[in-house]
């Protein structure tokens, strides 16, 4: 009996070697990627493209998921290189704190994708292209539209903000682009801005706290992403209050989420940050790897979108 235990082990461990030598095809570009987390409808879209371009003949990926935490992704980073991946790509939590395994990274010779989100370094040899949106721009475009949908209102309209992750390139960014185009009227009024760390949960109970502090005085909710919103737009009702007429809001992300809450009149506009590069990415990382010249930065094309148009763009959408 306890040889043909030992036999079934034995056994085991072979199968599972042979597994993984059959894991990886000549001609495979091994790539490890790592997410920020699943903290969001458009992360879990994200995900899904991401998957679905490299989970395919040519590629053999190793997955790992953060938990919106940066050690995490540091960790799965070193990870990749001790197990010399042809190439890593990965959508950096925060913007500062990669250099040290970078350069690991470049001395491993192991070249580096950015997907989504910019990290701040001193060398930008340290990754080969950053594939993703226009956060600034995203924001000035939430910022027209609040100027645009306030013409002939009187002041003080009085906003309050609903920031993503502290230090991650989107909440920097998109916040710079929307105070760049209202800060031109006197007035709008921002009375409030604090992170929800773009999860719905935290977007709930940051609003209670703002209309806590505020009463009935907020006018405007201007959210970094689409979940957050719809946390608050929950906030709001429990209040008493008319989410989208009380409180005007106007988000980022366009998700299925928000174009459900803008066709019940809960959501004003969502601006549109499009998770769909999983194709994009996976060519960029073929040309990586063979060595081509491949541009610095791809931006990834997005519109607008607001409630008259909510109900027939719903079925057509992809995330
Ligand atoms: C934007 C992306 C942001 C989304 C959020 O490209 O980094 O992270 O706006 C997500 O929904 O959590």
């Amino acid at each position: 009996m306890k040889n043909a235990c030992v036999l079934l082990a034995m056994l085991a461990i072979v199968l599972a070697g042979c597994s993984r030598d059959e894991g990886k095809q000549a001609g495979q570009v091994t790539v490890g990627f790592s997410q920020v987390g699943a903290e969001s409808e458009w992360r879990t879209a994200n995900t899904a493209s991401v998957k679905s371009a490299l989970v395919a003949p040519g590629f053999d990926l190793k997955f790992s998921d953060a938990q919106q935490k940066q050690e995490n992704q540091i960790k799965a980073l070193r990870s990749f290189i001790a197990q010399r991946v042809d190439v890593i790509a990965f959508s950096p939590v925060v913007e500062s704190g990669w250099e040290p395994v970078l350069r690991e990274a470049k001395a491993a010779g192991i070249p580096v994708v950015l997907t989504d989100r910019a990290v701040k370094v001193s060398d930008a040899s340290l990754y080969a292209s950053l594939i993703g949106s226009d956060f600034i721009e995203e924001g000035r475009k939430a910022g027209r539209w609040l100027l645009q949908d306030s013409t002939g209102k009187p002041g003080p309209i009085r906003v309050v903000e609903l920031q993503g992750t502290v230090g991650s390139a989107p909440a920097i960014d998109r916040m710079k682009g929307f105070h760049e185009v209202i800060d031109t009227d006197p007035r709008f009024k921002l009375v409030r801005s604090q992170s929800g760390d773009f999860t719905r949960a935290k977007g709930k109970e940051v609003m209670e706290a703002f209309l806590k502090a505020e009463g009935g005085h907020i006018d405007v909710l201007f959210a970094h992403n689409d979940d957050m919103a719809i946390g608050a737009i929950q906030a709001i009702e429990e209040a008493g209050l008319t989410p989208g007429k009380d409180i005007r809001i106007v988000s980022i992300d366009g998700v299925r989420g928000a174009f459900e809450a803008m066709k019940a009149g809960k959501l004003n506009a969502t601006i549109e940050c499009n998770p769909l590069f999983g194709a994009q990415l996976a060519q960029l990382i073929r040309d990586v790897h063979a060595g081509k010249p491949v541009p610095k930065r791809i931006v990834v094309e997005e519109g607008v979108f607001t409630q008259d148009q909510a109900a027939a763009a719903l079925p057509g959408r992809k995330y």
